[in-house]
């Protein structure tokens, strides 16, 4: 069996290391732009170039190496049509919520307030905000949305959700739909944003979504950056109405030098760290999937085209 190994980022050898330990079996193909591909079984990709992807018209699915899926279907006809699986939780949920529950609970217990304080040298014991007006809205119920719902609860946090269909989570309060957003997000201290880019998702975090959440709220975005109006947060942050921001994510990554989040200290950035492929897990995934196939079985985290993810 053969497999091409792809990533925009060209770091391929230690994928390759990593499918050489999991299936010793397999060839791995690399390609450059410019070349021909020799015939392969599967493709393993992540950012791919489109002369390589015009390629793939033959192969029998591509798989992802990450969660995302909107770097390949912004290619869309231009993607050959054959199955497109992304990544499942690859010990990507729990590298989440550990993320998102540190954001939290340095808002909640004001470690961000304190951190300035000692700053200046002031030693000053801020009142403590109660957790029962300390509402968590997560936006995306899915595979890696859900860890973070768990870590939620487990502070004792109140916890809603909202995702695209309608879904039954014990001890959240759930709402699903465009119809429903204005109620999710109505009074909400921490908006968790955890949604795939899609057409209906680009620019859904803008100023009129956003004003909707609680006087001094919080936003955590750790999905895609093209959800959240960047301008309209940093206007909202201005004023007052929204307290302070921890992003992972950007509408043009790296963050440009001159953008006004580096020089805003209520936003906390980091380079799209929140939750790190594993390697080794990754692989062992797509591993068991192609097995799986081979078997003439369906895999599960098939990408829908028309949703988007
Ligand atoms: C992903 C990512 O989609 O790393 O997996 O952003």
């Amino acid at each position: 069996m053969r497999i091409v190994l792809y990533r925009g980022d060209g770091v391929i050898e230690p994928w390759e290391r990593e499918f050489h330990a999991v299936m010793p079996d397999v060839q791995t193909v690399t390609w450059k732009e410019g070349e021909l591909l020799a015939p392969c079984d599967y493709a393993v990709l992540w950012n791919p170039a489109p002369a390589l992807l015009a390629q793939l018209g033959d192969v029998k699915a591509i798989f992802l190496m990450g969660a995302g899926v909107d770097a390949v279907l912004k290619f869309g006809d231009a993607l050959p049509d054959v199955p497109l699986v992304r990544l499942g939780d690859a010990g990507m949920g729990v590298q989440m919520a550990e993320y998102v529950a540190h954001a939290v609970l340095r808002y909640f217990r004001r470690f961000d307030e304190y951190e300035q304080q000692a700053r200046h040298g002031a030693w000053n014991p801020l009142p403590q905000h109660a957790k029962e007006h300390f509402t968590i809205g997560v936006m995306g119920l899915g595979r890696l949305g859900m860890p973070v719902v768990e870590a939620m609860r487990h502070f004792g946090f109140p916890v809603r959700g909202w995702s695209r269909s309608p879904k039954d989570v014990p001890g959240v309060q759930t709402f699903a739909g465009m119809e429903a957003l204005g109620d999710f997000l109505h009074g909400i201290r921490v908006l968790v944003c955890m949604l795939p880019l899609t057409q209906e998702t680009t620019n859904l975090l803008d100023r009129h979504n956003l004003g909707r959440l609680a006087s001094g709220a919080y936003l955590i975005n750790v999905s895609r950056g093209a959800i959240l109006n960047e301008p309209d947060l940093m206007t909202l942050i201005r004023s007052g109405q929204i307290a302070g921001a921890t992003l992972d994510v950007f509408r043009h990554e790296p963050l440009p030098a001159p953008h006004p989040f580096w020089n805003e200290p209520r936003i906390t950035l980091t380079p799209h760290i929140s939750a790190l492929t594993m390697r080794h897990d990754a692989v062992r995934q797509i591993a068991d999937k192609i097995q799986t196939l081979e078997n003439g079985e369906a895999v599960t985290e098939l990408v829908d085209r028309q949703l988007g993810y």
